[in-house]
């Protein structure tokens, strides 16, 4: 009998990659979706398994359609990768953002509790959470203190205790990956990488002259989503539910981004075709993130495979031969 997953969020990026893996797993995927006009399966697309997939139409803050949902795919696992993810967005949509990302989960816990209490839950927490907790040389890591700077990363706290909260009070299997920031090339336009490489793409082809950007400074742990949704599989194959962090334990910071992705597109003094932008400013920053994936590999045996070097070539590379 083949194993039945039913991922949220299955249109996003790591939706995409997830399914992906699940269906070279041989299981059979369940994806709960918006009916909305303008939904794009492009995600999908690029992986050529939009048909593959058995969509169910829902919202994850309306709990009927989740119940629906839970009843029809029957699932041993359920991914919540259902998020609003881009943190810039959630000061201009705090209340959806908390609806979405907080209640969200809580929605899906319930009807997990209530019709499929065997299913094994992974919810997508975030390092995010840790948002002010940091210190240069900082590692984040699953003890270190939740301080969130953003409607986004408050929302997700609150999933995630509410998420393990249901682990010890349900005795449900939920985990919780803390996951750091993973990136790809069908990652969205709006999140920095994407966007850097984009840019730089667009200028290898005249097609632009600049590419506007807010805080130049921030530092980040960049992974490759493909690398990532496999520690999430991973953590719903163990004996025990358990949360991980999840990270390549480096940080780089946006000008080091820049520097590289020019570098691979051949484009020398990048300085000329950045201009910094009051507008992508956010009204509180998270200054630097690097996790301690220490757990993860000693419990999971998961290790990152792509390197931060390889992520970027990757990404300038498609966005080159994409546009040109
Ligand atoms: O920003 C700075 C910005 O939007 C990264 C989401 O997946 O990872 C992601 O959240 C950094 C920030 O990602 C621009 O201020 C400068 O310091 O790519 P981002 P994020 O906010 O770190 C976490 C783990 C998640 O969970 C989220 O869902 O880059 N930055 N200039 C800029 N960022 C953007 N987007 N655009 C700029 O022009």
């Amino acid at each position: 009998m083949k194993k039945r997953a039913l991922i949220t969020g299955i249109t996003g990026q790591d939706g995409a990659y997830l399914a992906k893996f699940l269906l070279d797993k041989d299981y059979e995927v369940y994806g709960f979706a918006s009916r909305r006009v303008n939904q794009s399966y492009s995600n999908l697309d690029y992986f050529g398994i939009t048909n593959d997939i058995n969509i169910v139409f829902g919202d994850i803050t309306d709990q009927s359609s989740i119940n629906h949902a839970v009843k029809t795919s029957r699932p041993h696992e359920v991914y919540n990768l259902a998020a609003m993810s881009f943190v810039g967005l959630s000061w201009q949509e705090p209340i959806h953002t908390a609806q979405v990302d907080g209640m969200g989960p809580l929605y899906l816990l319930e009807s997990i509790r209530n019709f499929s209490p065997n299913a094994k839950m992974y919810q997508a927490s975030t390092s995010e959470m840790y948002g002010n907790n940091w210190e240069a040389d900082f590692t984040q890591n699953e003890n270190t203190t939740f301080r969130p700077r953003s409607p986004y990363g408050s929302a997700k706290v609150f999933a995630h205790h509410s998420t393990v909260n249901y682990r010890e009070s349900y005795d449900l299997f939920a985990c919780c990956g803390i996951l750091f920031n993973h990136e790809s090339p069908i990652r969205g336009l709006e999140f920095v990488t994407r966007k850097i490489t984009d840019g730089v793409a667009r200028i290898k082809h005249g097609l632009s002259d600049r590419i506007e950007l807010g805080n130049l400074d921030a530092r980040r742990d960049w992974g490759f989503a493909g690398d990532y949704v496999e520690a999430m599989w991973m953590m719903l194959q163990q004996e025990t539910p358990d949360d991980y962090v999840i990270a390549t334990g480096n940080t780089w910071s946006i000008r080091d981004l820049l520097t590289l992705a020019f570098e691979y597109a051949d484009i020398k003094d990048w300085d000329r075709y950045i201009v910094q932008n009051p507008k992508f400013m956010r009204p509180a920053e998270v200054p630097h993130l690097k996790g301690d994936p220490s757990k993860a590999k000693n419990d999971l045996g998961w290790e990152p495979k792509t390197s931060f070097q390889d992520l970027v070539s990757m990404m300038v590379k498609e966005d080159i031969s994409r546009l040109g």
